[in-house]
């Protein structure tokens, strides 16, 4: 099955270092990919190559924020100076702060719009002039179901990820003539430190109301693990999905399909 390898192939995974970036990565260097991950934080490159590494994939790691253009400039040119320029992007840096609407400042909900919207908007824009120049490229935007629901306390993070959907959308459009495709990946709830106060045991040992709520809501009866989605992944690197674009595809055991079980 040529077409889901990624030999050849160099691939940018943006917040890589760790959770669904680093599972998303090591998939993509098992796939055959040469892996860049990038990280905001200097100290999680050793810890990253690490992780890497005991996963069998030799992968390199850089710093740079992502909301600042010049920074991710920087990386992008050190990456094509290393190891050559990026054929995969994926834009999985992101950030959420769970705080009700109204009592959320103007400074914490741009914060989450740079990370989660507009940092893959400069990452995008970073890589796909190279893309261009060699006529393909994939990029890969880590979504969400807030992409598609809303819920209580997550509106900054719900904007930027639908916003990030129609950005998706948009880069198909601007550039699917060129040979780039652009897809989202949406995960459904899955079990990573970013969903760990989600799922906080009470007091008495019970199970927190809202990991019994999102079970009752998930046909396949469980949370994800950062494993369910390197398959997914793979496949919109690869030339498996030449003709896919635009999409999002939701890697959430079913919940987006289930009006969920009767209490
Ligand atoms: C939340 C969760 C979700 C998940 C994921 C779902 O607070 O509802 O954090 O947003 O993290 O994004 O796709």
């Amino acid at each position: 099955m040529k077409q889901f390898s990624l030999e050849g192939k160099v691939a940018l995974v943006t917040g890589g270092a760790h959770s669904i970036g680093l599972a998303i990565g090591i998939g993509l260097g098992k796939a055959g990919a040469v892996v860049c991950f990038n990280t905001s934080k200097e100290e999680h490159i050793e810890s990253g190559v690490a992780a890497y590494r005991e996963a069998g994939v030799e992968a390199y790691g850089f710093c740079a924020d992502v909301t600042d253009e010049k920074a991710v400039s920087k990386m992008v040119a050190a990456i094509k100076e290393k190891v050559g320029s990026v054929d995969i992007l994926v834009n999985n840096a992101g950030i959420i702060k769970r705080v009700p609407m109204c009592d959320m400042s103007v400074e914490d909900f741009s914060k989450v719009i740079d990370v989660d919207l507009i940092a893959p908007f400069i990452c995008s824009k970073a890589v796909i002039p190279d893309m261009l120049e060699k006529g393909h490229g994939k990029i890969i935007n880590i979504c969400s179901m807030m992409s598609e629901l809303g819920r209580e306390t997550v509106s900054a993070y719900a904007a930027a990820k639908g916003g990030l959907k129609m950005l998706t959308r948009n880069i198909c459009s601007e550039f699917g003539g060129a040979n780039i495709q652009c897809n989202g990946i949406g995960p459904g709830y899955i079990a990573t430190n970013q969903t760990a106060p989600l799922r906080e045991r009470q007091a008495d040992g019970s199970r927190h109301p809202f990991d019994q709520f999102i079970i009752s809501k998930t046909p396949a009866g469980r949370w994800g693990t950062t494993d369910d989605l390197v398959g997914p992944a793979v496949f919109l690197a690869s030339e498996a999905s030449d003709f896919v674009n635009g999409q999002i595809l939701y890697v959430d055991g079913g919940i987006l399909a289930y009006i969920g079980k009767q209490p």
